[in-house]
Formats: C-alpha cells, sequence, structure tokens
C-alpha cells in the first residue's frame, strides 16, 4: 500500500513539473527588486558594518528535540560562504573520518582580520575539536588571511585547503602530510591574484587537483583588469602531482572567451571529478549556462548548454524585447546558485536555483529579479543541450523561459500553511536578501544504487521573526534517475525556538549511503551581517548533520489533489497556476497542470 502511493505521488511529480510555467500571461504583480548584490572577497572596507557585537546572549545551540541529530562543529562571525554557488566544504574520506571547512572569523569588528579557514575533523568516533560555545573555535589553519575553503584529501593520504589569500593576494593552498594530522603549511598558486577557487581532487591515482578560479574583475570596488578581453575570466589549473607542479594554468576551457561572453562572476560555478573524468558547470543569469567536460583528466574538454539564453553577450542596460512588442522582457535564468555531480558513469549531474529577471530602466546599470521566484531546476547529460529557441513561446508576451528548465523543475519551497502562494510576513518586501531563489543553494549526492539526492536552503513561510522568513534545509531524492523526485523533507526542523532558526549554504557530501552528510550554517538572523540585510554581526553555528537515509520519505503525502475539469465547471472559484497568476478561463479550457484552487493544489490531468 506504501507503495503504491509512493507510485502515484512520483507520478503526480513528473507531470505536474513539466508544467509549471503555462503560457499567457506576463508575471504582472511579482515584487522585483533591483539587482545590488556586492560581491565580498573579503577585504573591501565593511564600514557599513556596526563596530560592536550583538548585545544578546548567544545560546549554546542542540537540536535534541529534533528527530535529525545534528552537531555543533565550529563558530563563525564571518557568514558570507559564498557569493553564488555553494562550496565543497565536508571531505568525507574512504576510511569514514571527515574533514570540515568553512570561511572563519572571530571578531566583532568591520575588518574580519582573523579571516581564515574553519577547520575540524571527525576521527571516526568523533570531532577532534570539541565545541560547546563560540568561544571554543579555534584560530585558522593558515598563516595569512584567506576565505574560501575547498578542502579534500589526495591518493597520498596528504590534506589540502585551497583558498584565496586577501592578505598576500595569491591563492593558498595549506597542506599536511596526513589527514586529520601534524601542522599545516601554506603554498601558494601561480603567478597572479585568483579569487573564488573550486577544486578537487582527481586522476586515477587521486593525485591530481583540478581547480577554477576567477580573475579579479574590473569596475566598481574592484581593482583588476580584463584577461584576454574578459572582464573575470574563469580559468582551469591543474597538477598531477598534488600540487607540487601545476602543468596546467591560466586556461581558458571551451566557449570561456569573447566568443560568447563578456565576463564570469564570483561563485556562479562548480567544479566535480571522478577518475579521469572532470565537469566544470557555470550557472548564469544574463547568459547561458553550461558544463565543460574532460574525460582524460584535463587534457581534452567539450562544452554542453543546459540552459540556453536568448540572447548571447547581453550587457546590462541594452535592453531585451525578443518579441519587438516596444516592451522589455522578463527572463527566466538560474540564480547562479548551482550543484553539480558525477555518476558512477560518468554522466555530470546539475541543479540550480531558477530566477526570473527583468532589465527595464536601461540607464541605472543595473537589472531586477523577482524575490518570489521559488524554484530548483534538474539537468543531466542525457538530456542534451538545451534547444529552446530566443523567441518568446506561442501565447506569452514578453516573457522567456527555458524548456529545459521549465520541463526539470523539481523543486520548491513548501507551501505550510495551504494559502495559494508561498509567501510569509515578508513577501511584500523587507524579506531576507540573499539574491537568491525562495528554494536556493542546492548541494548533491548520489547512492551506490544511483538514487540522486538534493539539499537545498527553503524559504519556509510559517517561520519568521516578526518582520523576516527564516530557511531552513530540505531534502528531496530521485530513485528513477532524475524523472521524479520526492516530496521535500525539512531536516532542519529545529523545534526548539519554534524553529526560528536560519539554516543556509548546505554542503553535502557527494557520497550517500545509509546516511547523508552534510555542514550548514545557522543563526537565529534571516539573513547576512556581510552582505544584502548587512544584519548586525553575531555568531553563526557550522553545524554537521547526519540523516538516515532510511524512511526518510515515508511520511510525505502526495502535494496535491487530482480533480477531474468537471469538478469546477459550476464553481465560483479564483483559479491560480503555480506562479500566482489568476485564470480567468474556464477550468476546463486550461493547459494541463498544476493550479491552486480555494488554497489547495490541485493537478489537471485532461
Ligand atoms: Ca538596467
Ligand atoms: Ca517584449
Ligand atoms: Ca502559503
Ligand atoms: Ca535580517
Amino acid at each position: 500500500m506504501k507503495k503504491t502511493t509512493t507510485l502515484i505521488a512520483s507520478f503526480f511529480f513528473a507531470v505536474i513539473l513539466s508544467a509549471q510555467i503555462v503560457p499567457g500571461q506576463n508575471h504582472k504583480g511579482s515584487i522585483k527588486a533591483i539587482d545590488d548584490q556586492k560581491i565580498m572577497k573579503g577585504d573591501e572596507n565593511l564600514s557599513h558594518l556596526m563596530l560592536h557585537p550583538n548585545p544578546h546572549t548567544h545560546a549554546v545551540m542542540n537540536s535534541k528535540s529534533s528527530s535529525f541529530p545534528s552537531e555543533v562543529i565550529g563558530y563563525t562571525t564571518y557568514d558570507l560562504q559564498t557569493n553564488g554557488s555553494v562550496q565543497n566544504r565536508l571531505a568525507v574520506h574512504d576510511d569514514g573520518t571527515m574533514s570540515a571547512t568553512w570561511t572563519m572569523s572571530k571578531e566583532f569588528n568591520t575588518t574580519y582580520s582573523d579571516r581564515g579557514t574553519g577547520y575540524n575533523y571527525f576521527d571516526g568516533t568523533s570531532w577532534i575539536n570539541q565545541i560547546v560555545q563560540p568561544t571554543d573555535q579555534v584560530d585558522r589553519i593558515e598563516t595569512s588571511r584567506v576565505g574560501w575553503p575547498s578542502v579534500f584529501g589526495l591518493g597520498t593520504g596528504e590534506e589540502k585547503v585551497i583558498t584565496h589569500s586577501t592578505g598576500l593576494s595569491v591563492l593558498n593552498q595549506a597542506s599536511r602530510s596526513s589527514i586529520g594530522n601534524g601542522a599545516w603549511t601554506d603554498a601558494s598558486i601561480g603567478e597572479f591574484y585568483m579569487i573564488w577557487n573550486r577544486s578537487v581532487a582527481g586522476g586515477l591515482d587521486g593525485n591530481t587537483i583540478h581547480m577554477i578560479a576567477l580573475t579579479e574583475p574590473m569596475g566598481t570596488n574592484w581593482s583588476g583588469s580584463l584577461f584576454n578581453g574578459l572582464n573575470g575570466a574563469l580559468l582551469y589549473f591543474r597538477s598531477q602531482n598534488g600540487g607540487a607542479i601545476w602543468d596546467i594554468d591560466t586556461m581558458q576551457l571551451p566557449t570561456i572567451d569573447t566568443a560568447h561572453f563578456l565576463g564570469f562572476s564570483a561563485d556562479n560555478y562548480a567544479i566535480s571529478a571522478k577518475g579521469e573524468t572532470v565537469v566544470v558547470a557555470y550557472f548564469n543569469d544574463w547568459g547561458d549556462s553550461f558544463i565543460v567536460k574532460s574525460t582524460d583528466n584535463g587534457d581534452n574538454w567539450t562544452a554542453t548548454t543546459f540552459l540556453n539564453f536568448p540572447h548571447d553577450k547581453y550587457a546590462i542596460d541594452e535592453g531585451l524585447d525578443l518579441d519587438s512588442d516596444g516592451v522589455l522582457d522578463q527572463v527566466y535564468s538560474t540564480d547562479n546558485s548551482g550543484a553539480l555531480i558525477i555518476d558512477d558513469q560518468g554522466m555530470a549531474h546539475v541543479f540550480y536555483g531558477i530566477m526570473m529577471y527583468a532589465d527595464d530602466d536601461l540607464s541605472d546599470g543595473s537589472s531586477s529579479w523577482f524575490p518570489s521566484t521559488n524554484g530548483i531546476a534538474y539537468w543531466n547529460e542525457s538530456y542534451g543541450a538545451d534547444n529552446t529557441p530566443s523567441t518568446v513561446h506561442v501565447g506569452d508576451t514578453s516573457l522567456w523561459y527555458s524548456d529545459m528548465m521549465n520541463d526539470h523543475w523539481i523543486a520548491e519551497a513548501p507551501d505550510l500553511n495551504g494559502d495559494p502562494a508561498v509567501g510569509g510576513i515578508d513577501e511584500v518586501g523587507g524579506y531576507a536578501l540573499y539574491y537568491r531563489s525562495h528554494a536556493s543553494m542546492p548541494s548533491a549526492g548520489l547512492s551506490s544504487n544511483g538514487e540522486i539526492y538534493m539539499t537545498f536552503s527553503g524559504y519556509t513561510e510559517t517561520v519568521d521573526n516578526g518582520s523576516q522568513v527564516f530557511r531552513h534545509i530540505y531534502v528531496t531524492k530521485s530513485v528513477d534517475g532524475g524523472t521524479t523526485w520526492k516530496t521535500p523533507v525539512d531536516i532542519t526542523p529545529h523545534d526548539d525556538w519554534d524553529g526560528m532558526q536560519e539554516c543556509v549554504y548546505g554542503s553535502l557530501s557527494p557520497v550517500v549511503d545509509d546516511k547523508l552528510r552534510l555542514i550548514y550554517q545557522l543563526d537565529f538572523e534571516p539573513g547576512l551581517a556581510v552582505q544584502g540585510d548587512e544584519d548586525l554581526v553575531d555568531w553563526n553555528a557550522i553545524h554537521y548533520l547526519e540523516v538516515d537515509t532510511v524512511g526518510l520519505f515515508d511520511n510525505t503525502t502526495p502535494p496535491v489533489s487530482v480533480l477531474e475539469a468537471e469538478d469546477f465547471n459550476n464553481r465560483n472559484s479564483r483559479v491560480f497556476d503555480i506562479l500566482g497568476r489568476e485564470w480567468k478561463t474556464n477550468f476546463a479550457d486550461l493547459p494541463k497542470g498544476m493550479y491552486i484552487i480555494d488554497g489547495k493544489k490541485v493537478f489537471k490531468n485532461k
């Protein structure tokens, strides 16, 4: 009986989620916001931050009342863990030990001069640094001021943490000869300053390091210069001997050039490696999103576009009017936060937050995003390249979206109170400012039997502090290769404090067995101190969370009811689609898909 229910629920998801955007209307009425995200690398003059600590007394957190026990393994006052995609921050080693990292500071001031890699190690029994309160947080592992750690072990048994040093203007590799033991030594990588790295170990012997990083951009607040014409060039580096010699550096991978792009942005990318396969994914906004892949350990590369943005090399304030009706268009793309994993067959799987954008003021040097956009899309290589035409869909005006995105819209922050929308106390403004979808910061893992898991940080509409809504970490999975996905489960319910805990930047180990293993950042205030809200500086706890995979989705119920068209033909109900658009058409004449009627999600199947 249980199996039957699950199958039905899965079927619904498969069909429903192929009908996320129904042509017919522009998205009038959605609140929008100017993109004023300040990209941070950490040596900025953070004059907007207050000079004194948040006066409230910090509680020691635990989640004993929760069914998903988590443990605090560190603290930080520097709370911006990424400008876009979540980094690989948890390395689960073959012997079951684990290394966890995060960008860490213990200062309550505007400089965070002690910033560096927060590190903890699980030796198979316990975390070596026992953290009871924030003052237990140990110092950074590096000798200079760094940030953005990628952590991994090598085949030799060495351990590495790669960061960028704002103190020395270099990429830094902190190394030690034995995972979990010994002193760290620092060395720089390459000849000039690259920032915001993503690094992984690969190769048949596990001793290749594949790294991507960005050149410093030029323009407001930046002192970089163009690299082969690109403002912000995403470059590839490789070492085949564990970081001693880099036999490839500052390489531009296919399509990462001025024939296709004007530039690239901090943290909008991911890298993953398995054996001799290595893949880089880029999660764009006003441009194509794509992977580049090598199956010979980084010698040769091929690019595939998974979201074919309708206009190449779009420059902000250029104006986009695909249907030439004199009205500037709204477009769907990624929200710059994506995840990438490679399966045992060497196939790449990507996930990204979905965002709607507009550039309807051509003199402001900026564009707008729509904070109530809610969704995560999925793609794998078996789907092929996105061939969505650069034209507006029939029935739409001044609205463009990718069919590839729309057909694989797999998860959303949930509707928890049964009203038509996903929106809480801050839905009209004042929301925590991450510049992301309500469902974002995806991180992914695979089990040996081919199940795909994806965690994300989701807007949790019923939990707020009186002015802003909190985010929790959710997980969903697919047992059929990505075709259908389970109803997401909140794995950070935190029954204590009435759930008023902000859970962001979940970084999931890509290897899933009987457990999911992830770290995430938690505090008591929606939003960030370093970017966006510019909240008061306070302690953020880094939690390690282990979740049993067995039975995890057993209590999820089908998220929708199925009703025949006739059921509604004679009713006076207002009909909304999942994006909150009201439909005046007779229910029987509407396209197949999901609607919200009288507060209930309804699937129309004919
Ligand atoms: Ca503009
Ligand atoms: Ca138009
Ligand atoms: Ca709701
Ligand atoms: Ca806030």
